[in-house]
């Protein structure tokens, strides 16, 4: 299960998921999407997630959406592939003996207005697991075929109803945990960072085809070499790649949350710390050193901001086995950290322990927290090398919001937090962006020689660029890149 979405159900037995299409289906229903459509299934799932709720829905996507929807639905009025496109009908929802299995809401959208490009029916039943189950069973039963995790999307994107990258926007809008995270989500899905990337692709074709145009003269011919201008439009292109990278660190923290790892030596309060930050307890604590055996994840929003924060053993050596596992897995979590926070026993000297772990850390992403301060300080702010220091007493709880303001400060160094939240690049846009950036790179030191030869790898390095960038939007795609960028999807979505 994965965000509250249905993956694959197993309660359906192998026979239903792989039921063929019925012969009684062989004459499509007419619509103008079916002629451009990838795929002549007809698919279906459910939309919503598992448990209690007031309405479940079961969509039924493709060409034969509502010929399944006759054989399933029964109501006063005309059958479900009757029925005009964009309304809905009250009826029921029947076994093939005509036995009732809820009562619902049945939406017909007709091709190409639907969220897929192709004719859909979408029951809302009541909400609980069994109802939708039942009801998907019998749909499968009537012909449709169950859907892959992210088909239905798959298949808006296929259908030309939006490109890879608004595609995923749907997926980070489901897994958005913050209100930032939704917005930045929701201008992706307007189409705000497609359009940026498709310009680039834009600009790249131009100067390829003029590049080519050239190879058709000799030298003599033409009046005045293009090319110093055409180096230069690909600086342009550069730099808006640069500032479209610059945007990743945003991205990632919106998707996956900005993992906050405490750490310091054995009972200096890093569980404290952990407790008061959730405001809950979640951590063990006691006056005994090297309580914290294992990691402890949870997480946790600051302003609008999705922490990963993690809890983790005391550093310190020890003949303990079980203790020995812990630290290992506290370096592991330092290693992958996005943020620290460095907590010290400020009552005590620093320990040399204390400064080669904090010559490890990245001094910009690191606060250290002197503690124990209500029982003196014998450390010194100029040996701590960190963005941020503040003294503390935990025990006392009164400087948490000191804290937490102190930690926003060392993200919004690195993140414009007072910025209105907009589209941000993912990791697979970030990888394609590098790699275009590095072709346009070796272009570009081609056409600087000037010799002629050097013209063709040069354009093939800006048509790989030109790839890359059909690559993020799907302009250019193939069937690994799909299957990459939707089976992150859920079933049903
Ligand atoms: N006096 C004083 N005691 C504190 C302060 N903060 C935490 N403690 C106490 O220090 C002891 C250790 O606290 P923990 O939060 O368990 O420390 P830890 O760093 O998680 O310890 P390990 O899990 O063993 O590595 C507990 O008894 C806390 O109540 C503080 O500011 N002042
Ligand atoms: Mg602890």
């Amino acid at each position: 299960m994965r965000g509250g979405c249905q993956d694959a159900p197993q309660w359906l037995d192998a026979k239903t998921k792989s039921l063929p299409h019925p012969a009684v289906f062989q004459q499509n229903e007419t619509n103008s999407i079916m002629n451009t459509s990838y795929n002549e299934d007809t698919i279906a799932a459910i939309a919503t997630a598992p448990g209690e709720a007031g309405v479940a829905a079961v969509r039924i996507s493709g060409p034969n959406a509502f010929s399944v929807a006759d054989h399933v639905f029964v109501a006063k009025g005309p059958a479900p592939s009757q029925r005009k496109g964009q309304t809905f009908g009250f009826g029921k929802m029947v076994e093939a003996d005509g036995t009732i299995l809820d009562e619902v809401i049945l939406l017909i959208m007709r091709a190409p207005h639907s969220y897929t490009g192709e004719n859909t029916a979408e029951i809302q039943c009541h909400g609980g697991s069994m109802s939708s189950r039942r009801i998907l069973r019998r749909v499968l039963e009537a012909g449709a075929r169950l859907a892959e995790p992210g088909e239905f999307t798959k298949r808006a994107f296929l259908n030309g109803r939006m490109d890879l990258v608004q595609a995923e926007a749907v997926l980070d809008l489901i897994r958005a945990r913050t209100d930032r995270a939704a917005t930045a989500a929701v201008e992706q899905l307007e189409g705000n960072l497609s359009r940026r990337f498709d310009e680039l692709y834009k600009s790249l074709i131009q100067v390829a085809a003029e590049i080519e145009a050239m190879l058709d003269f000799s030298e003599h011919e033409l009046p005045e070499s293009p090319l110093p201008d055409l180096a230069k439009r690909l600086v342009a292109v550069q730099q808006r790649i640069g500032s479209l990278l610059s945007t990743w660190e945003e991205g990632h923290v919106l998707r996956e949350g900005v993992l906050v790892v405490i750490a310091g030596r054995a009972n200096v309060g890093k569980s404290t710390l952990m407790n008061a930050l959730l405001g809950h307890d979640r951590s063990i604590v006691s006056p005994i050193p090297g309580t914290t055996r294992d990691t402890i994840e949870e997480g946790l929003v600051l302003s609008g901001i999705p922490l990963k924060l993690v809890d983790t053993a005391g550093l310190r050596s020890t003949e303990c086995a079980i203790e020995q596992e812990g630290i290992k897995r506290t370096r592991s979590k330092l290693d992958r950290a996005d943020y620290y926070i460095y907590v010290i026993d400020a009552s005590k000297e620093l320990s040399e322990e204390d400064r080669e772990t904090l010559a490890e850390l990245k001094t910009d992403r690191c606060l250290v927290l002197l503690n124990k301060i209500d029982l003196g300080c014998h450390i010194k702010a100029n040996q701590i090398p960190a963005a941020g220091l503040l003294e503390t007493c935990l025990a006392q709880m009164t400087c948490i919001e000191d804290i937490k303001r102190e930690f926003l400060k060392l993200l919004e160094r690195n993140l414009p937090l007072d910025a209105p939240p907009h589209a941000v690049i993912s990791e697979r846009h970030r990888q394609l962006l590098v790699q275009a950036d590095q072709d346009l790179a070796e272009a570009l030191e081609m056409i600087g020689t000037t010799a002629e030869e050097q013209l063709v790898p040069a354009i093939s390095c800006i048509r790989a660029a030109i790839e890359r960038l059909g690559n993020v939007t799907g302009k250019e795609y193939h069937a690994e890149l799909l299957d990459a960028v939707f089976s992150k999807f859920c079933v049903g979505k």
